[in-house]
């Protein structure tokens, strides 16, 4: 394979000669030779305070980072976004999510149109129906106002809209009550409905294509269980509104298109939390908090547009992604927010960095011949420290982890805060700086047992700290992971916006779908493997029930 333009630039090869430099050295070592590294390696921006000292970088390594950006022309290819360009090349699209959290009075006009007086005018639209669904004047069809909202939607149109609810719930209006409904498992559905009276609940059908089999299907049943308790097909008009950027697929589902709330093909679904796909959020937190929460994003891309890299925590964490990944090998990377309101953000962020950068080869198509995203996940702080933390701690796969928390508890309650919040610091503590064999050995262990409590530490982490959990921080946060992405695609050189890697499988899936369908007709043509699996599967659904199924 032949060595792309990445790994020839002056910087890459810089990195690689220095990363032999790096290798032996402790994070014990960089630490003890230099006392300000704790106060020096951190950045601050929109309420977020970034400590990325625990990583194993150097000044030098950092501005070998910073010339990677510049050489990568990660500058040029961030100006491109903001202003508009088809940076999405292989699907020919403008790439805009920051244009949804522009103030009202600026403009942005993208092949002839502005697209800030589009946003606006549907943000208007989203909180003139927010606002009566949450003050009670909407009615649904028996008069009655509507307590129960479900959203349906998956991928881009279900992660964003359910970490958001979970994440801003201490701010939703409590006598509304929220559901989210995303994989075809009838069980999703039947679970989320099963104690709610149709005529107090309110369907979000949220989908960019109105094509997704997996909501279309769960949006027609969600009709069906509708029809059966209220026994009128007019009473979809008042419990069932669409997010989408296809109205004739809208109209033709039976949704007036009055009541759809738009957005664009310049929104890619992982982008969209902040469009009217966070219908869901505003209901929740009604129009104010929904303001807040995009005035969080908007600070944020506005540092990330105009901070100098050394200060800019996107480009810093984005461009730290980018050593672990491509120079210290990290195959994977944690996410662990030690929140409890923010138990979906590993999911939410698992999908965003993972289908935005998880691509092999470059915008012009060329196969890559360096790694690409590191596999994303983690899980609620403290919960993951009695469960998987002993691998990321004594493994031998190292996982460089986000560390995520804040001074103040949304619930105070006696010492329960700074309990969870001291994990934050000794973890990073710990993974850092590990134990050594010298220092077990004199708390007098028994010598068969030293080399299991041995921990190497120089594990990498970044720890983000801020004041409290809000709208505003919750916009700021997630805007910070976007231009992470973005910076990381940047470097790698790759389309972050397009997802082609989903489609085989669902494709191969709609031919399949007749084969289980059918008794025991039509003969199957796939691989031997394959065809045996649909034979199982065809003989286990015509076995006798031996329990009880419907
Ligand atoms: C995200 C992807 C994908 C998408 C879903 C749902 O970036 O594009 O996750 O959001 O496939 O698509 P629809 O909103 O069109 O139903």
């Amino acid at each position: 394979m032949t060595t792309s333009p990445l790994q020839q630039r002056p910087a890459w090869k810089a990195l690689e000669a220095h990363y032999t430099e790096i290798a032996p050295r402790h994070l014990r070592e960089l630490f003890a030779h230099d006392p300000t590294r704790g106060t020096r390696m951190i950045a601050e921006a929109e309420g977020l305070y970034l400590d990325y000292s625990k990583n194993r970088v150097t000044d030098e390594t950092m501005e070998l980072l910073f010339q990677l950006a510049h050489e990568s022309g990660l500058v040029e290819r961030r100006d491109q976004m903001f202003s508009g360009e088809h940076i999405n090349v292989s699907e020919d699209r403008a790439v805009l999510h920051v244009a949804l959290r522009m103030p009202e009075e600026s403009s942005l006009v993208v092949d002839g149109v502005d697209v800030v007086r589009e946003v606006h005018a549907a943000l208007d639209q989203m909180a003139d129906f927010c606002t009566r669904v949450r003050d009670g004047s909407w009615k649904g069809h028996s008069g009655k106002r509507i307590k129960n909202i479900v959203n349906i939607g998956i991928g881009g149109s279900d992660l964003g809209p359910v970490m958001a609810y979970e994440a801003l719930r201490y701010y939703s209006q409590r006598d509304l009550t929220f559901r989210f409904v995303s994989n075809v498992d009838a069980t999703d559905l039947t679970e989320a409905v099963r104690d709610l009276q149709a005529d107090e609940t309110l369907f979000i059908i949220s989908s960019k294509t109105f094509g997704t089999l997996e909501t279309l299907t769960n949006a027609k049943s969600a009709r069906n269980w509708l029809f059966e308790q209220i026994g009128d097909s007019s009473a979809v008009a008042k419990h069932f509104v669409a997010v989408s950027t296809n109205a004739e697929k809208v109209s033709e589902f039976g949704i007036d298109v009055a009541n759809m709330f738009p957005f664009w093909d310049w929104v890619g679904g992982r982008y969209s939390m902040d469009s009217a796909i966070g219908l869901s959020t505003m209901l929740a937190i009604g129009p104010q908090g929904f303001k807040e929460l995009l005035d969080g994003f908007h600070a944020m891309d506005e540092h990330f547009r105009s901070a100098p890299l050394e200060r800019n925590l996107p480009a810093l964490m984005g461009l730290l992604a980018v050593w672990n990944r491509n120079f210290l090998g990290c195959q994977t990377a944690g996410v662990m927010p030690y929140d409890q309101y923010l138990k979906r953000l590993p999911a939410y962020l698992q999908q965003l960095t993972m289908e935005s950068n998880g691509k092999h080869v470059a915008l012009d198509g060329t196969i890559l011949s360096y790694d690409t995203g590191a596999i994303h996940w983690g899980e609620a702080g403290t919960n993951g420290q009695h469960s998987f933390y002993q691998l990321i701690h004594q493994g031998t796969t190292i996982v460089p982890v986000d560390l995520i928390g804040f001074a103040k508890s949304l619930n105070p309650l006696g010492e329960h805060h700074d309990i969870l919040s001291s994990n934050i610091f000794a973890q990073a503590q710990a993974l850092a700086f590990g134990k050594t064999e010298a220092e077990i050995r004199a708390e007098g262990t028994p010598a068969d047992v030293v080399a299991h409590r041995v921990m190497e530490g120089n594990r990498p982490t970044n720890v983000l700290l801020a004041e409290v959990l809000s709208p505003r921080l919750l916009g700021s946060l997630i805007a910070l992971y976007e231009h992470s992405v973005f910076t990381q695609g940047a470097i790698w050189g790759i389309d972050s916006f397009d997802q082609w890697g989903v489609e085989l499988g669902k494709e191969l899936a709609v031919k399949i779908i007749p084969e289980l369908e059918a008794g025991t007709e039509p003969v199957l043509a796939h691989d031997s493997s394959t065809n045996a699996l649909i034979e199982h599967y065809r003989a286990l659904k015509r076995k006798e029930k031996t329990h009880a199924v419907d």
